[in-house]
């Protein structure tokens, strides 16, 4: 019985690890990067910031620039307005284009 339980529990293990290597795997094949930016423009229609960032660092390689960024559905633009300093996380989706994934304003 005590085997048993052992072995049972061996399996959930090696499928929590099996389950979070596949996330990182997914998580890989899309870039990740970070920067420190400031708002220059808020388009809630569209779901688009305008930003001047830094460069970002992770694993995409971008200088410093002004530019548009689409923000994913989860990222609430309320907070944000023109002026503000924020830090985020940008990746790009299928077709190429840089997406905000999480943004926090800074002081
Ligand atoms: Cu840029």
């Amino acid at each position: 019985m005590k085997t048993y339980r052992r072995r049972q529990m061996t399996a959930s293990i090696a499928l929590a690890v099996g389950l979070a290597a596949g996330a990182v795997a997914r998580d890989k094949e899309r870039p990740v990067g970070e920067a420190e930016g400031v708002i220059r423009g808020v388009d809630a229609q569209e779901h688009k910031l305008m930003i001047t960032h830094g460069p970002i660092s992770g694993g995409i390689d971008m200088p410093a620039m002004t530019m548009a960024f689409q923000v994913a559905p989860s990222v609430d633009l309320s907070s944000l307005e023109k002026g503000q300093s924020v830090k985020f996380t940008v990746t790009r989706d299928d077709k190429g284009r840089y997406v905000v994934t999480a943004i926090s304003r800074q002081k």
